[in-house]
């Protein structure tokens, strides 16, 4: 399959490139290397050197003899979405080209606007560019499990049964996300269901939980390969950086009471549903969603397992609560349906004593990178003034 990866130098756009690449897929990429100008923005950077993407497709090239097409260019600009289509015709785009981080959409006005101008508009024209030349191709868009928030009721995959004052209907879950940058996907998700149901386009939306890992098959074969594993405030995600917190002697950062119920998976599992996504497609004007995560944990739980795990490395952690720089819920209900991408045989990865353990030791070989500097939260969701 000809398969085009939008955001293909991102921490899950490179693991995908290779994993289809070396599956037989012909691959192409796309990124504007934004990702990488907000890092020196914010003085953060990943915990493994990242060579360029350029030389990333070099090493693959070298590694596996595979050929990896590079397009430079910003997915806000029509032109070169539609250039980049003709020149390389994809049946399929997996689409991880956005700004992914909550707390940067929240940082100032700035970023807020930026964030969902870039991904809302970016999503746009790629929808449009189907619509012109390629509307056959199946859009597989990374979404976010955020976009349904924490109902006190369980949370199905995209759409809900409805009876209301006698009558039935089938409709899209409610949505109550956490973010300007969740409420990009939202919206995004909107977007598309329109342009499935007027273009006749087709679409897996795949609602994605929280991704923690370091390595894939691929990354390990060269470590010119490595992706980047973030674990700054910003752009980390909470288990990749508890371990990082672990090995540079923070106490862990639980944001409040820690009960904060999320879905999280293996990035590995990432990679293995976007290819059960892709092996898969929908029907000409079908919109679909799947819930893509493995099991689920409150914070707090993440935490005691990273210590558990970190302790017996020989570490000493500990547990800290901040006070909440978000606005969530700290104590919840949270029961999402996910048997979708199961149905289409996928086999969940599960979080193991192991598995933690070996990413604490990974993490410790690169113990002398980490800056202790950017791990404590700063960015809040409400201004000093406002109580929270
Ligand atoms: N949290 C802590 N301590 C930390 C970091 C996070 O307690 O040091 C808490 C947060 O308050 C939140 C939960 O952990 O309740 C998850 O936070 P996160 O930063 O790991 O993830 P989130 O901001 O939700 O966003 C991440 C990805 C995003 C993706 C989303 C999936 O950055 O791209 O869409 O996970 S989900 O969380 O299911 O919406």
């Amino acid at each position: 399959m000809r398969i085009l990866v939008l955001g293909g130098d991102g921490y899950l756009g490179w693991p995908t490139a290779m994993y289809l690449s070396a599956r037989g897929h012909l691959v192409g990429v796309i990124d504007n290397f934004a990702k990488r100008r907000w890092e020196m923005e914010l003085n953060v950077e990943p915990l493994m050197p990242i060579r360029t993407l350029h030389d990333r497709v070099k090493a693959w090239r070298e590694v596996t003899g595979k050929e990896i097409e590079l397009f430079v260019g910003d997915l806000r600009n029509y032109e070169m979405v539609v250039q980049a289509f003709e020149a390389f015709q994809p049946e399929a785009i997996v689409h991880y080209g956005e700004q992914p981080s909550a707390p940067y959409s929240m940082i100032d006005h700035r970023r807020a606007v930026f964030t969902q101008m870039n991904n809302i508009a970016g999503t746009l024209n790629v929808l449009w560019a189907m619509r012109q030349r390629f509307p056959a191709a199946h859009l597989v868009k990374l979404g976010t499990m955020g976009e349904y928030g924490t109902p006190n009721i369980d949370i199905e995959e995209g759409f809900i049964e409805i009876e209301y004052k006698g009558r039935k209907d089938v409709l899209p879950y409610p949505k109550q996300p956490g973010s300007f940058y969740h409420l990009t996907k939202v919206h995004d998700s909107h977007n598309i269901l329109f342009a499935c149901r007027v273009w006749k386009l087709r679409s897996t939306d795949l609602n994605q939980g929280v991704v923690y890992g370091i390595e894939t098959d691929e990354t390990e074969l060269d470590a010119r390969l490595a992706t980047s594993f973030h674990y700054d405030e910003v752009f980390g995600t909470a288990l990749n950086r508890f371990c990082v917190q672990a090995v540079a002697g923070i106490p862990l950062t639980v944001y409040g009471r820690g009960g904060q119920t999320r879905g999280f998976l293996n990035i590995r599992d990432t990679l293995r549903c976007v290819e059960l996504s892709l092996l898969n497609p929908p029907q000409a004007g079908e919109y679909r969603v799947f819930n893509q995560f493995t099991e689920t944990f409150n914070v707090l739980e993440l935490a005691e397992m990273v210590k558990a795990q970190s302790d017996k490395l020989g570490l000493k952690v500990e547990i800290d609560h901040l006070k909440n720089p978000r606005v969530e819920a700290e104590q919840h209900y949270y029961n999402p349906i996910h048997t979708k991408l199961t149905e289409l045989g996928f086999e969940p990865r599960l979080l193991s004593d192991e598995l933690l353990q070996s990413m604490v030791n990974r993490v410790r070989e690169h113990a002398s990178r980490i800056k202790p500097d950017i791990i404590l939260p700063r960015v809040r969701w409400q201004s000093a003034g406002s109580g929270n």
